[in-house]
């Protein structure tokens, strides 16, 4: 068992509000007693609310069967980036209805490091359209571990943090066979959404079948208006098996396909025709290895992600352009812990290698004119080998944990045309770079009493992403630039402090927490006046480069009180800041951030009722393409129901979101597209067990 230092596993609850319409209310406890059949509904938890800082947290996510969780959360059939955004810790940018961009202590994509089951994968979109989390869904997951700055360097080298997503499995528990069928709906993009599970699992084998199809049409904002282009529809298939080969010896093979088509994305000019991810692994475990070491577990793993970006549904656009990307990554790990009196030792060698390609065709209106052909992503092929261990100490009542990772990365532009090109910008640019990258971390926790206190300090860096090392001419619709690489930056560092004080009696829990990010050599594109852009319409063009140093500081604190055993109530208020050296404002980063919930659960019966908002973002930058977002308050509400049918279950789950239709965006829409109006939504699910 590991220990998440930090934090741990802290669930909380839902969103809400304030005015009830108990009309509603009725009418839904009407219908589920004509459904009849009563039963219990147990457990709560999971997420709500806002914004980041915590130091770990496990969002769990309700896939089919697991009819406990379920009845949790708000949602149930939501996608995967609506469980990662009610969270406390996560937030997620958004340019369109589908696919969005997971952000952790106002740090994105190439600040985290985002892993399914412990594999690296990587999107293929140069646009950043396809995130990770795009490639799972809710049916293949049973949690999410959100770590915080280098306490999730365990999965690879980070500043930010890392998500972890957790595939879901039988794990040989002796249930025979067991599955379940569910549908749900929502009326504002009249999405349609269905799924189903088939699983067969005893002590020496089990496997574990799922599928999820959703197609939702465009969606509508708060007062009425349809956005355009905010379409989508995927499907998601996938595959566990285990294998018990002796005892302590077990093989396990997981097997994911996932493809969305006809994606909008409203903000951006472009949408994509097709996201396919195909991912595989084989995994070794046995419980004891030489000497004492025990749990060892190996994993061998490929993925292969194309993306095609398309503007042929786009009316008026300059000049129409073909936009592929592919990006394949193999890779392995192999950990082993030890225990050894008060030490507790995790010990893991981990390795990838990617290869990431995207290109660009312009066609040019007039017929006469040849097309123009680019590589955006000129076949950056990456080769990372890394050595990650900790060591916890358990003292009295508080424990010490002592982390590091040591990685070397190479990268090679394979693409002699890419290469050449690039080396229009940059004459003695050579093709292979190798890096070596460092995490070391120091991370307290200790008990006293009603109290918990944890800290602790860390340092870290990362490479440059593939865009910022070596992008060429891509397109970024939110300051209308066009971006350049570039190969020679500096490692981005990261020194890092945190800390947090729980207070937990029988019926109050209040976490107050709060951590600082001094950054050098940050990374971020800024104009080049000498170049001018390729994109008809664009401003200009930016280069990547290092700035000396930048600070970001995150404070947050929770609360949760039980008013009585069957109803809760939950708070939320976040702060953050980001500045560069110069006290430029960093662009997203959240203004104050809050949300409440109240949820009630008895025996039979679930419901609640959500609120979450944010200030007036003061501190925004226009050179980095921002405005000033307005404050916004929404509301919403839900009711569940479980019923038994022999031994049997349904569950039905009602709700309404932004029940007031608001018309609102956040910071972290881009473009400042409108987030979705008045929104019904029904899940039912049915159980065999
Ligand atoms: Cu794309």
């Amino acid at each position: 068992m590991r220990i998440v230092i930090g934090g741990g596993s802290h669930c909380q609850m839902p969103t809400f509000q304030k005015r009830f319409p108990y009309s509603i209310g009725i009418l839904f406890y009407a219908l589920f007693m004509a459904i009849g059949y009563s039963q219990d509904v147990k457990v709560e938890t999971i997420s709500d609310s806002i914004l980041p800082i915590n130091l770990g947290e496990v969002i769990v996510i309700s896939s089919f069967n697991k009819a406990l969780e379920h009845k949790a959360q708000n949602k149930p059939l939501s996608t995967l980036d609506e469980y990662l955004e009610s969270s406390s810790v996560v937030n997620m940018i958004k340019r369109g209805a589908y696919a969005w961009e997971p952000v952790l202590n106002d740090m994105s994509s190439e600040r985290l490091s985002v892993t399914i089951d412990g594999m690296r994968v990587f999107g293929a979109c140069t646009d950043k359209m396809d995130p990770v989390t795009s490639y799972v869904d809710v049916s293949n997951l049973s949690e999410a571990h959100v770590t915080s700055g280098q306490q999730g360097a365990e999965q690879g080298s980070t500043i930010g943090g890392a998500i972890d997503l957790k595939l879901e499995k039988s794990n040989f528990k002796p249930k025979g066979w067991y599955g379940s069928v569910e549908a749900g709906g929502e009326s504002s993009n009249a999405a349609r959404i269905f799924g189903g599970e088939l699983n067969y699992s005893n002590s020496e084998f089990y496997l574990d079948t799922d599928i999820i199809y959703r197609k939702a049409d465009n969606y509508t904002a708060g007062g009425g208006g349809e956005i355009e282009y905010s379409q989508f529809e995927k499907y998601n298939v996938s595959a566990n098996a285990g294998f018990r080969v002796s005892d302590d010896r077990k093989l396990t093979a997981t097997f994911i396909f996932d493809e969305a088509r006809d994606v909008g994305y409203p903000a951006l000019p472009m949408d994509v025709s097709l996201a396919q991810a195909y991912i595989v692994s084989v995994g070794w475990f046995q419980d004891t290895l030489f000497g004492s070491f025990t749990d060892w577990e190996t994993k061998l793993y490929a993925n292969k992600v194309t993306h095609v970006m398309d503007d042929s549904k786009r009316p008026d656009v300059p000049i129409r352009m073909d936009m592929p990307g592919w990006s394949d990554t193999y890779g392995y790990f192999s950990q082993v812990n030890l225990r050894q009196g008060a030490h507790r030792l995790l010990l893991k060698l981990d390795g990838y290698y990617n290869r990431s390609l995207a290109e660009m065709t312009m066609y040019p209106n007039d017929p006469d004119e040849s097309p123009m052909f680019m590589l955006t992503w000129p076949d950056i092929r990456t080769l990372n080998s890394a050595i990650y261990a900790e060591d916890v100490i358990d003292f009295k009542g508080s424990s010490l944990k002592l982390s590091t990772r040591l990685a070397v990365q190479n990268s090679n532009v394979a693409d002699e045309f890419g290469l050449s090109s690039l080396r229009i910008f940059y004459p003695d640019m050579s093709r292979h770079k190798t890096r070596f990258l460092k995490s070391v971390a120091l991370q307290y926790n200790t008990d006293m009493g009603a109290y918990q206190f944890n800290g602790g300090i860390s340092y870290g860096d990362r490479a440059p992403s593939v865009s910022e090392a070596f992008g060429f001419y891509l397109f970024n619709s939110f300051d209308n630039h066009d971006y350049i690489g570039n190969p020679n930056l500096e490692n981005e560092k990261a020194l890092e402090a945190n800390a947090k004080i729980s207070f937990k009696d029988e019926k109050l829990t209040i976490d107050l927490e709060g951590n600082y990010f001094y950054m050098s050599d940050y990374i971020i594109g800024e104009v080049d006046p000498t170049l001018s852009a390729m994109t008809i319409g664009a401003d200009g063009v930016k280069i990547y480069k290092n700035l000396d140093h930048a600070h970001l500081y995150n404070i947050s604190c929770n609360a949760e009180y039980d008013i009585l055993p069957e109803l809760k109530w939950t708070g939320v208020l976040s702060y953050h800041r980001g500045v560069d050296g110069d006290g430029r404002n960093l662009p997203f980063i959240s203004p104050l951030a809050y949300g409440s919930s109240i949820r009630y659960v008895d025996g039979k019966f679930s419901g609640s009722i959500s609120m979450r908002g944010a200030g007036k973002q003061v501190d925004y930058n226009p050179d980095f393409g921002e405005d000033q977002t307005n404050a916004y308050t929404v509301f919403s509400l839900s009711l569940g129901r479980t019923f038994s049918i022999n031994s049997n279950e349904l569950y039905l789950k009602l709700g309404v979101e932004n029940v007031f239709d608001e018309y609102y965006s956040t910071y972290t829409d881009w473009k400042n597209i409108p987030r979705m109006g008045r929104n019904f939504f029904m899940t039912v699910s049915y159980s065999i067990n």
